[in-house]
């Protein structure tokens, strides 16, 4: 039963098959997460930082006349405390998934995964280079497990200095080290990230704010980027790709598979089971005509920028994926998938398999995937699928969907912008020096039904590239601006005039996906990278770029801000308030503290068009310090350019 019917489905989304799904939803009474985001209020204390529960003589609500809990701790320690632990449990999620990848290359190197092999050897060579290790007279298989060795080695490291802070720019390292924020190991942060959290122990909000600091970075500058590139090493470094984006990507007459979470390796073998000729002809005999993939959040990222799978759907699209009807299976991994799917997938043929070990969803089906035979799990998964197309019944395809192109890796930039030979990022500086790209920014994270689904992203990525700003995406804001045409050369007919005209001579869109939650980290290594290729200064502190999230929803989004703030970037956040807004004190240390202290720093705006002003504010300031600022009018949207966008 809904708990709360859906009447205006629209005030739920700037997608109109948002809207066509729930009044699915409605006559059904299904519940979504857009009709319990209404139902369930946010409670205004645990929402602002200002409810402690660590311990059995609280839990203790700062409100009203009341400024410290039992122990004492007030305000400040508690909102931090908080914080902290937020981002503790982000860089535990996003680090846990790297150390999953670095385990799947220790086996395949050892050969204990049957026919899966290194896809991307010259990046197995780079990356074997960043950790100093020899490269010459070793075959692939040899440097892999050197490799995966060294990978997780830094998991478990006590002392001294994960190995890729040497990625940072000089100037950042040496701060960090002044600083006492260098990680050690990845686990050892997170660990001391809760430890130092725990009732009656760290008490001082801004040691508490460089212990969050410390422990993103680990996952920044470790868990994450090692995420990113042993995945590169495994499946490929993405290249453009072309797809398409929106629910429309389901098929009528095929079967259809949907693949959800964040981890590829299980996805990348059904996507390759699909296409086996037994699977295929037993399709074919159940009445389907083919077998159809589509993804949604991050594994759908991860398996778009490598295999132009396409995205059905950001998080917000998953129960509604499932309201067409026509998804035979949804196999889910780990992390943003809501247990609500078990109740949609209830009132239709879907069948819901969880495939992690550390992730069983309600009473979903479990197939743990034995992870030295992992292709007969993922064929056991297609063949289910492929018997469930005779149990479909209505289908409701909504018949919308964009076309976009992904797969801007850093290595696929750097060729872009000059060339196969002399691969760099130079008429990328040159072009933010002579001031024709303002700045860049990078639009990455969620979709939250706490705010109208996609409005923020598509609003905050159009008025900046109006501006001149080049964009960068990430997560579900990628696959956001992928549903709403913004992916495509063509977008470039919104740019403000120079970036339009870059645009054209350098053949690259003025929004560019690079990846899924993890591949953020590819963003640090083009900012590091911006920095060292020179003309704007030597540290990524000052650089004209800033990185937004409209839609933020998850411990993992603050923890790439913190990570982004720490490497000395301006992070703006959006739709909902601040976590720490119950300290004003924490609230505005982390912007002008923070900037003091790393150059970066993480403020909380709610309007997509007070992002967009905030974000051109800091990059101009950037360009004034850098003295490359010249006269730029901007292009602010007003409320009629705004109802525009809501397709
Ligand atoms: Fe309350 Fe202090 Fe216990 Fe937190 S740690 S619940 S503030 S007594
Ligand atoms: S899936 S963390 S909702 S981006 Fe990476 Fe999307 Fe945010 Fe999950």
């Amino acid at each position: 039963m809904s708990d709360e019917t859906t009447t205006e489905a629209e005030q739920y989304s700037i997608d109109p098959t948002a809207a066509e799904m729930l009044e699915i939803a409605d006559e059904c009474e299904i519940s979504t997460v857009f009709s319990r985001s209404r139902s369930i209020k946010p409670c205004s204390t645990g929402s602002t930082g200002g409810c402690c529960k660590l311990c059995a003589m609280g839990p203790c609500r700062l409100i009203g006349k009341h400024d410290r809990g039992v122990c004492g701790a007030d305000r400040e320690t508690i909102a931090a405390r908080n914080f902290v632990r937020q981002v503790a449990a982000g860089a535990a999620a996003h680090s846990d998934h790297g150390r999953d990848v670095a385990l799947t290359l220790h086996a395949i190197a050892h050969g204990e995964i049957e026919g899966v092999t290194i896809a991307d050897t010259v990046k197995l060579a780079k990356v074997a280079g960043y950790m100093g290790i020899e490269v010459a007279g070793k075959d692939a298989m040899q440097l892999a497990g050197e490799v995966a060795d060294c990978a997780l080695a830094q998991f478990g490291q006590q002392t001294g200095e994960l190995v890729y802070v040497g990625r940072a720019p000089q100037k950042r390292q040496d701060l960090w080290r002044k600083l006492g924020v260098v990680p050690r190991g990845i686990d050892r942060e997170v660990v001391e990230a809760l430890h130092r959290t725990h009732a009656g122990t760290d008490q001082n909000y801004q040691s508490l704010l460089d212990g969050a600091i410390k422990c993103s970075l680990a996952s920044g500058w470790g868990g994450s980027m090692l995420a990113t590139d042993l995945q590169d090493i495994l499946y490929g470094t993405p290249t453009p790709v072309r797809s398409a984006a929106n629910l429309g990507v389901l098929s009528d007459e095929k079967v259809n598979i949907l693949i959800h979470g964040h981890e590829p390796l299980l996805a990348s073998m059904i996507i390759d089971a699909t296409s086996e000729p037994e699977m295929v002809e037993l399709a074919k005999s159940l009445g389907a005509t083919g077998i159809n993939v589509a993804g949604i959040c991050c594994t759908a990222n991860e398996s778009l920028m490598r295999k132009g799978v396409p995205p059905a759907g950001n998080m917000l699209h998953q129960e509604l994926a499932i309201l067409t009807g026509a998804v035979e299976l949804m196999v889910v991994d780990v992390q943003c998938i809501f247990q609500g799917l078990t109740e949609v997938a209830s009132h239709f043929h879907t069948k819901l398999v969880s495939s992690s070990p550390k992730a069983r969803i309600g009473d979903s089906e479990q197939i743990v995937v034995d992870e030295h035979h992992p292709r007969d799990a993922a064929r056991a998964i297609v063949r289910s699928a492929v018997e469930n197309f005779a149990n479909r019944k209505d289908v409701h395809i909504p018949n919308v969907s964009e076309p976009l192109i992904a797969g801007f890796s850093h290595e696929y930039i750097r060729y872009m912008l000059g060339g196969k030979m002399r691969a760099s990022l130079t008429p990328l500086n040159e072009n933010i020096v002579n001031g024709k790209i303002r700045g860049v920014a990078a639009v990455v994270g969620c979709s939250s039904p706490r705010a109208v689904q996609d409005y923020a992203v598509v609003n905050v990525v159009r008025e900046l590239i109006a501006n001149n700003v080049l964009v960068v995406v990430t997560g579900c804001a990628a696959i956001t601006s992928g549903k709403h045409g913004l992916l495509t050369p063509e977008t470039a007919e919104f740019a403000g005039e120079s970036l339009h005209e870059v645009c054209e001579a350098l053949g690259i869109p003025p929004v560019l996906h690079m990846g899924s939650c993890v591949d953020n980290s590819r963003i640090l290594t083009v900012l590091a990278d911006v920095a060292a290729t020179g003309g704007l200064g030597d540290d990524i502190a000052g650089l004209p770029a800033v990185a937004l999230s409209p839609e933020w929803f998850s411990e993992k989004a603050l923890e790439i801000a913190t990570y982004a703030v720490g490497s000395g970037a301006h992070v703006i956040f959006g739709g909902v308030g601040s976590p720490v807004a119950n300290s004003p004190v924490v609230e505005e240390y982390m912007i002008s503290g923070w900037t003091e202290r790393y150059g970066g720093s993480l403020r909380f705006i709610q309007e997509p068009h007070d992002m967009v002003v905030a974000t051109l504010d800091l990059i101009d300031g950037a360009r004034k310090a850098l003295k490359i600022d010249v006269a730029a009018e901007r292009v602010l949207f007003d409320m009629d350019m705004r109802r525009e966008l809501s397709v």
